[in-house]
């Protein structure tokens, strides 16, 4: 497995982008524009961080979370692909697929106005990733950072073969206590609820609130969602294009317990809200084909 080599210092921009080095010295990108802050680590292309002016940071990562060779960081936006969850022909394989604990190479770094820079990270086949799933892709993750945070999965089909994959930005989000918030959005929506055998369900009226463990899979919505949350007295909006599906996530205290990374008193602290493509909704692309999933977070 490749290691996380540090980029060409000619992709700093003066008060725009600056390369850091993170935690387990990782090298990550640190962005400034509009006001905001975020952090971008290579390894996962994984996105840590995300402040906007006169805000509290917006994403969770866990304080137990491990930044290494091979393993995902707890927190953030995970960057799913090719497959979400386990792996339907070999549950051996990594949950979630493999994009998230590659090193990811920086493919350019721009400011694009005196609000915006952007930077977009690659990954493509290789002989490890064609092991575990016989494909050639050009994947590119692009982050635009302004007031707004702006993400976006392209996945490029460089091979002779169709494929199918699926894929999400895993955004862990920070909220004063997931017993008091609702997530609007996915009113009237159909969803696999994992807690319960993955069984078929139907959203009511009512906004999500959460009374325990969740993890629901919303089919077939292209809707933003929007988490409501009465103790940080604020609001984050979630929007998306590309992305018919939607993961809502909180593993509550039994399950948090289970995971190494994941103190066991976080899980009141954030939810997840997933922007993705996942069973139904996953992505077929041709030879030459592309797809661009997308989400964009912001304080409304
Ligand atoms: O997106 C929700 C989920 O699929 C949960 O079932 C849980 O497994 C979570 O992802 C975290 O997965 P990870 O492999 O990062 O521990």
């Amino acid at each position: 497995m490749s290691t996380t080599d540090f980029p060409n210092d000619s992709f700093a921009i003066s008060e725009a982008v600056s390369i850091e080095t993170g935690r387990g010295g990782l090298p990550y990108l640190a962005l400034s524009a509009g006001g905001s802050s975020a952090h971008i680590y290579l390894h996962g292309a994984h996105v840590t961080h995300f402040q906007p002016v006169d805000a509290e940071p917006v994403l969770f990562v866990s304080d137990e979370a491990v930044f290494g060779e091979g393993k995902a960081i707890r927190g953030g936006v995970p960057v799913i692909f090719p497959w979400f969850g386990a792996n339907d022909q070999d549950p051996s394989l990594p949950s979630h697929g493999f994009a998230r604990t590659r090193a990811w190479s920086v493919e350019s770094t721009n400011v694009l106005d005196d609000r915006r820079v952007q930077v977009v990270l690659g990954l493509r086949d290789d002989e490890a990733t064609r092991a575990v799933w016989p494909f050639a892709f050009a994947a590119r993750f692009s982050v635009v950072l302004g007031e707004t945070l702006e993400m976006e999965l392209r996945i490029e089909n460089t091979g002779d073969e169709s494929f199918d994959y699926e894929d999400a930005l895993h955004t862990y989000f920070q909220v004063g206590d997931v017993r008091k918030i609702s997530l609007t959005g996915l009113e009237d929506t159909e969803y696999l609820d994992k807690v319960n055998g993955m069984q078929l369900a139907r959203e009511g009226a009512d906004p999500v609130s959460f009374k325990g463990e969740t993890d629901r899979v919303y089919i077939d919505t292209e809707s933003e969602c929007v988490v409501h949350d009465p103790v940080m007295n604020r609001r984050i909006a979630i929007g998306k294009s590309g992305s018919r599906s939607t993961v809502v996530w909180n593993p509550w205290a039994e399950k948090s317990a289970a995971f190494a990374d994941f103190g066991d008193d976080e899980w009141p602290g954030m939810v997840c809200v997933e922007t993705c493509n996942v069973g139904r909704n996953a992505i077929a692309l041709a030879p030459g084909a592309d797809h661009a999933t997308r989400a964009t977070v912001q304080l409304a």
